[in-house]
């Protein structure tokens, strides 16, 4: 909980850029009058729904590590801060995903639950467990142990015949509560199968991936209020998955085994076997979504866009900030306009916050 005097500033610098960006002045102090009020009576005030929708779009303006930001207006937000029960949430987030997903044509959205500290356990809405077995590996994510874990602590049940891809509960936690389990209707996800243009050996790798990137574990510091519950999604940028999830040696580890497919000589690293066996998988990754009518985005385009993302803030007389080892993609960055661009870092507010795990 943050001090009065902590929330009034920040309430006042919010709801300033708020009315003055957009132009609309006149609006911004008898607002700020009657927020302050607020403050003074309750330490507290809420924000309109207006109000908490630019704030989640500047939130994403201001994600110095966020490549897509281009399309930062077009962010939809879905106010459920109405809702108290665990029940409740877990039906607004279904429809969040229903909603978002669009049958392959994702749009970006969010749904705001009430900024109390209530929280979700999950990193994203939809994930894959991460099974540690005895051998000391992980079937599935290893990315997701130490949530399957927690999961399986609260008496969630795997599938009989686990897989590297089982996908996990939502867990929901109000504050105050012990947090409860629910399993997300496996019909109303839409995955893709990945498959290659060229490799028909590729698909015998039993690989797929979720339509659906929803990240839920950072919070929106909005004008002095944090909403800890904000799920929100974009679409995938393809190098995401075959740049890193699929590609780690700590996530799913799959180059080797393509590499070897591929008939590449592994004995050594100037074969440059990784870096062949990285771009099929991407190409793959690419080339499966496009076909099963799912929305994402090559690193070429979207790193175009992000160039059109600066001009348009050059434009607007705001400084742009960016994280340039999270803007440049993981495969292939110099082969992108933003590989030769230095960036300034600084962290604006509003914006999307780390939380700690919620089980520690
Ligand atoms: C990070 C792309 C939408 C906020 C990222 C990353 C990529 C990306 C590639 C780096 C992720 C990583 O390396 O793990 C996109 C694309 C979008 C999109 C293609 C499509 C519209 C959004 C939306 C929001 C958002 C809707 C919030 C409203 C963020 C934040 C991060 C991030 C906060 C940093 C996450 C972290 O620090 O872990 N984005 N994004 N993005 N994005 Fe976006
Ligand atoms: N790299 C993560 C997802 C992080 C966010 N990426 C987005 N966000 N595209 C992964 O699952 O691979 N988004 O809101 O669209």
């Amino acid at each position: 909980v943050q001090p009065v005097g902590e929330v009034a500033k920040e309430a006042e610098a919010y709801l300033k850029q708020c009315y003055v960006e957009r132009g609309l002045p006149e609006v911004f102090l008898p607002r700020w009058q009657e927020v302050r009020e607020e403050i003074a009576k309750t330490g507290k005030y809420e924000h309109t729904l207006d109000e908490l929708s630019y704030g989640a779009r500047l939130a994403w303006r201001n994600s110095s590590r966020c490549v897509g930001r281009y399309f930062w207006q077009s962010l939809q937000i879905r106010d459920m801060r109405h809702l108290e029960t665990e029940e409740e949430m877990y039906g607004a987030i279904v429809d969040h995903i229903k909603i978002a997903t669009n049958k392959g044509d994702l749009r970006a959205l969010m749904t705001a639950f009430k900024p109390d500290g209530r929280r979700l356990w999950n990193a994203q809405l939809l994930r894959y467990a991460g099974y540690k077995q005895e051998d000391g590996m992980v079937l599935g994510d290893p990315a997701n142990v130490e949530f399957t874990e927690q999961a399986l602590e609260l008496g969630w049940k795997p599938p009989a015949n686990p897989t590297p891809f089982d996908y996990l509960p939502l867990v929901i936690q109000l504050p105050g509560k012990e947090p409860k389990w629910f399993d997300i209707p496996p019909e109303i996800i839409l995955d893709v199968k990945i498959v290659h243009p060229d490799y028909e050996w590729f698909e015998e790798l039993g690989l797929k991936w979720y339509a659906l990137p929803a990240v839920c574990n950072m919070s929106l510091d909005l004008g002095g209020v944090q909403y800890t519950c904000t799920p929100f999604n974009g679409f995938y940028m393809g190098t995401e998955i075959g740049g890193r999830n699929f590609s780690d040696t700590y996530r799913y580890n799959k180059l080797p085994a393509i590499a070897k497919k591929m008939g590449l000589d592994c004995s050594s690293n100037d074969t440059l076997w990784k870096d062949r066996a990285l771009i099929e998988l991407n190409v793959a990754v690419l080339h499966s979504f496009k076909e099963q009518g799912v929305r994402l985005i090559d690193h070429h385009s979207m790193t175009d866009y992000f160039m059109e993302f600066m001009a348009d803030e050059q434009k607007c007389q705001r400084p742009i900030h960016a994280d340039w080892g999270w803007i440049v993609p993981p495969i292939s960055g110099s082969l992108t306009p933003v590989y030769p661009l230095e960036f300034e870092n600084r962290i604006l507010k509003p914006n999307y916050f780390y939380m700690s795990d919620a089980w520690k």
